[in-house]
């Protein structure tokens, strides 16, 4: 079967859109780190709706990306060979849309050559540096939100940023560098699932700048911007198997399209420092607070695929669309969201009931395999932004904590590696190894004390609320001795008819 490129693009079926600008005459105007599948189908496919509206005259400006992986050369094979061309098919149910992209020029692939991702990135033509390097890659304590001196790869880059940086923080810092030197603004955007990430990356940014070239930080502040954004759409890693199904109804090989639903949301903070893509004309919000719009989302939908994630797979469920057609997770998701939303600051005149029964249909999307495992990665990096602040607030206030609980046992239970039918696991989470001894030891102090005492996730919670540990060490115990499902009729019960506020 021939591979997707530009000699090939003829023979895909007349359904499948393509870029209707010609590629070669648009320059980059953007790097973009961490060449994930999310990125290609998020921001480049806003960017590509705004080169596809320039109709080849390049009249919305040269916006094309080179993208940058910081670990493998996995996407820099897949994209190459293909002239860095991919499908981004959307699907729901039986309907399915078929878009090749054309905006990401090329991929650099950061160990190989590092100065040459770091003078890419300083270039003049580059007025936007955007990331996706996923939660751990601001090298953060996640509960204070504050640089991590401990960070291995930070301490490296403390040493060598100049020449082989290992990190984002690292790289950026490099480029600034010279792009300080040479008096070049830049707008570093952050699109990674964190609150206020524009303003994380700055502090992060900011902090390992002051300890390798104090001096350059008044320039940063003059010319340098951090807009916060919100970014949401769904994107299961893609496996093999679709690869084949989808090569077959192309009629083409590609190794690098992304699967996707039709949803997408980017809202973006109006603080640029130098020009950007027309991306409101592509259906991004420009607004002046994206806070709301982050703390709906990551509490709401991120949090939810927590819970979803975490006791969907102790219970057996491979795939998200699966939990929710399970009545009990159903009735527990709607009951997290229902308890979630009151402490909200919603934006302006937002329908959160609406945004509610959107999200349930967005899980339940079957034509998605979106793997619970997927999600359940890197939960110490991910909980406290997502059910933390609810639970703080819920406490404060004395309300039933029971739900937020039950989501924290089930993730206590996860580092046990053990599912409900007794199938043996592995985690993926940097902080994994600690996470899964401390599960695990003899000590005397109870497995839920010794947990909620890692400060990098929980902070002061642990000790300041016997309630909680209670509450958790109740639903752990019943999660381990009846397993998930039992638990969960045991819950939905007991609240349908009196809330358990005490316990
Ligand atoms: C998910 C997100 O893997 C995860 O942690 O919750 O990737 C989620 O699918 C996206 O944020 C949706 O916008």
């Amino acid at each position: 079967m021939r591979r997707l490129h530009t000699d090939s693009l003829a023979q895909l079926p007349n359904s499948v859109e393509l870029p209707n600008y010609q590629r070669e005459t648009i320059a980059a105007g953007i790097v973009h780190l961490g060449i994930g599948a999310f990125h290609r189908a998020h921001q480049a496919y806003y960017t590509e709706k705004v080169l596809n509206q320039s109709g080849g005259d390049g009249r919305k400006g040269d916006w094309r990306i080179i993208a940058a992986s910081l670990r493998s050369a996995g996407v820099r094979d897949q994209l190459e060979p293909q002239q860095g061309l991919y499908t981004l098919i959307e699907k729901s149910g039986e309907q399915q849309r078929c878009q090749v992209m054309g905006a990401i020029e090329r991929v650099l692939v950061a160990p190989e050559d590092p100065q040459a991702l770091i003078t890419t990135m300083a270039d003049a033509a580059i007025k936007v540096i955007s990331l996706t390097v996923t939660e751990k890659g601001y090298c953060h304590n996640p509960a204070s939100g504050e640089i991590d001196w401990q960070h291995a790869d930070l301490l490296h880059d403390l040493a060598h940023y100049r020449e082989a940086p290992r990190t984002a923080i690292g790289y950026l810092a490099a480029a600034l560098r010279l792009r300080g030197a040479a008096r070049r603004p830049v707008t570093l955007l952050s699109c990674d699932n964190l609150p206020s990430n524009g303003r994380l990356l700055a502090r992060v940014l900011k902090a390992f700048v002051k300890r390798v070239d104090p001096e350059l930080l008044a320039w940063i502040d003059a010319s340098v911007s951090f807009p916060c954004s919100m970014v949401d759409r769904i994107v299961p890693a893609v496996t093999e198997t679709e690869l084949q199904t989808n090569a077959a109804l192309l009629g083409l090989e590609d190794n690098a399209l992304v699967v996707t639903e039709p949803f997408c949301q980017w809202v973006i903070e109006d603080a640029f420092a130098t020009q950007v893509p027309d991306w409101k004309s592509a259906g991004a919000l420009i607004v002046a607070d994206v806070e709301p719009f982050e703390e709906l989302k990551l509490r709401l939908l991120n949090g939810s695929h927590s819970i979803i994630a975490y006791l969907g797979y102790l219970a057996g469920y491979d795939y998200v669309h699966q939990v929710m057609a399970d009545p009990l997770f159903a009735a527990l998701v709607s009951r997290y969201m229902a308890e979630t939303s009151p402490a909200l600051s919603l934006p302006e005149g937002f329908d959160v009931a609406a945004y509610q029964v959107q999200l349930v249909e967005r899980f339940k999307n079957a034509a998605l395999n979106h793997l619970t495992a997927q999600i359940a990665q890197d939960g110490s990096q991910k909980i406290p932004q997502r059910w933390l602040a609810t639970l703080r607030t819920r406490l404060a206030e004395g309300e039933d904590i029971n739900i937020l609980a039950l989501a924290i046992a089930g993730w206590f239970r996860y580092l046990h590696l053990v599912r409900d039918s007794g199938e043996r696991f592995n985690i993926s989470d940097p902080l994994g190894e600690r996470l899964v001894a401390l599960a695990a030891s003899n000590e005397r102090t109870s497995m839920v004390s010794r947990l909620l005492g890692v400060k990098e996730v929980f902070a002061d919670l642990g000790q300041s609320s016997p309630r909680l540990l209670e509450a958790i060490e109740h639903w752990h115990q019943c999660i381990e001795h009846e397993g998930v499902r039992a638990t969960l009729e045991q819950l939905l019960t007991a609240q349908s008819e009196a809330p358990l506020t005490n316990t």
